[in-house]
């Protein structure tokens, strides 16, 4: 059983080497984020935080989580930070807790326009446990329209506003979120998960300057080990935050995810990580701009980000389920997506959603996202003509060849 993991785990390896990776939450992880996470920390409980600690022999694990909390206050210039949140919706889950009570009612953006599970739906705890309202994106432009957010949050007096979102590929405005927070009196959380590496690479308004409270992963642009965090400029936050956090969540931190989790936020600070970022914004505008050329269309029609979201349905008449399916028979992974004002359902979508930071972090640049584009354009117009699929199969080997993940694997 042990062989036959580790058989398995070779086999991932070798599928994120020969697949052309575009999921936009998705990216490689640098060797020392790999080597903090699958370090001997597992071993250790840590329940409480730095020197108040419910276990013996946390010196050096106290060591670790104190490293980790000043480099991600350093890196998104804000005061306090919460480094244990398992994931995501964790740490959504502690802030919805720390600042309301059950029934509460919260405006955030639907999930069909770009919003996320934890931002609401009833299939989540946020969308059973508080009474969510939504505001979506302009019918024309596809992008955000503050006015109408304004509108919505002074008739429903909402107690938090979340800003953030998974698949909006355009700049957020998160001093006008929190000037409309405040006209009606609401906190106001973002959770910028997807764009924290932009954010930290000063290449997006950072939210940390305006919000009352910021949640994210670790794991996507940011480049980091999978999991959450919490950062906050307000005291009182950052002390129901903690409390919610352990003991009212989580148990014992996972102190190897939370060295790993420092070593992503050291590496985000370095000029490389900044050029990175330029070149994950570049890249997605270079992949939208040669998709368009190649006559599809692109909701908002272009991106500021890293996600490009491609209206599949208008494009080349297919679902953004079957162009997941086709697309990944060449060796290109991506997701269905909703797109707004989309009449499928989430399992079968108008729909893809792509991203730019992974295959950017394995040296992609614009020339080779042009090339993604037309082999795109077509596996999805061809999909049924073997010879072609055959010649595409070759052009993503190829540029997965000239791209290698790792240098040194011996770790897996
Ligand atoms: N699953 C993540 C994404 O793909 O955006 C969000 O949780």
């Amino acid at each position: 059983m042990v062989e036959k993991i580790f058989e398995v785990i070779e086999k991932e390896k070798k599928r994120q080497q020969n697949t052309i990776e575009l999921i936009a939450s998705e990216n490689f992880v640098s060797e020392n984020v790999l080597k903090a996470q699958g370090s001997v920390l597992t071993n250790k409980y840590a329940e409480g935080y730095p020197k108040k600690r419910y276990y013996g022999g946390c010196k050096f694990v106290d060591e670790i989580e104190a490293m980790a909390i000043d480099a991600a206050t350093r890196l998104f210039g804000v005061r306090y930070a919460n480094v244990q949140p398992h994931s995501g919706s964790s740490a959504n889950m502690a802030v919805y807790r720390a600042l309301l009570k059950k029934g509460d009612k919260v405006l955030a953006m639907n999930l069909n326009d770009g919003g996320h599970l934890t931002h609401g739906s009833e299939q989540s705890f946020s969308g059973q446990d508080y009474k969510f309202v939504f505001y979506g994106v302009d019918k024309e432009s596809s992008m955000i329209n503050y006015d109408e957010v304004k509108k919505i949050a002074l008739k429903e007096k909402p107690k938090l506003i979340v800003a953030g979102a998974s698949s909006y590929p355009r700049k957020i405005d998160f001093a006008t979120f929190r000037d409309i927070a405040r006209s009606c009196g609401a906190y106001l959380m973002v959770d910028m998960a997807h764009i924290a590496g932009i954010v930290a690479a000063g290449l997006h308004q950072n939210p940390c300057r305006y919000a009352d409270v910021v949640t994210s992963t670790t794991h996507k642009t940011l480049r980091g080990p999978r999991g959450g965090i919490i950062l906050t400029n307000n005291e009182q936050i950052i002390k129901k935050v903690n409390k919610v956090i352990f003991p009212g969540i989580q148990g014992g931190p996972l102190m190897h995810v939370i060295a790993a989790k420092a070593v992503c936020f050291e590496e985000a600070m370095s000029t490389d990580f900044i050029n990175y970022q330029k070149r994950v914004v570049s890249n997605a505008k270079a992949l939208s701009d040669a998709l368009k050329l190649e006559g599809f269309k692109i909701v908002t029609g272009g991106t500021d980000n890293h996600i490009v979201l491609v209206d599949v349905k208008k494009s080349v008449n297919l679902t953004g389920k079957e162009a997941e399916e086709i697309l990944d028979k060449v060796g290109i992974t991506c997701n269905k997506n909703m797109i707004p004002y989309d009449l499928t359902t989430p399992f079968i979508t108008s729909g893809i959603r792509l991203g730019t930071a992974a295959m950017t972090t394995r040296g992609f640049n614009e020339k080779d996202f042009k090339e993604v584009a037309k082999i795109i354009s077509a596996c999805l117009t061809n999909y049924d003509n073997k010879l072609v699929i055959d010649d595409l199969k070759l052009r993503v080997k190829k540029l997965c060849d000239d791209h290698p993940i790792y240098k040194e694997v011996s770790y897996v």
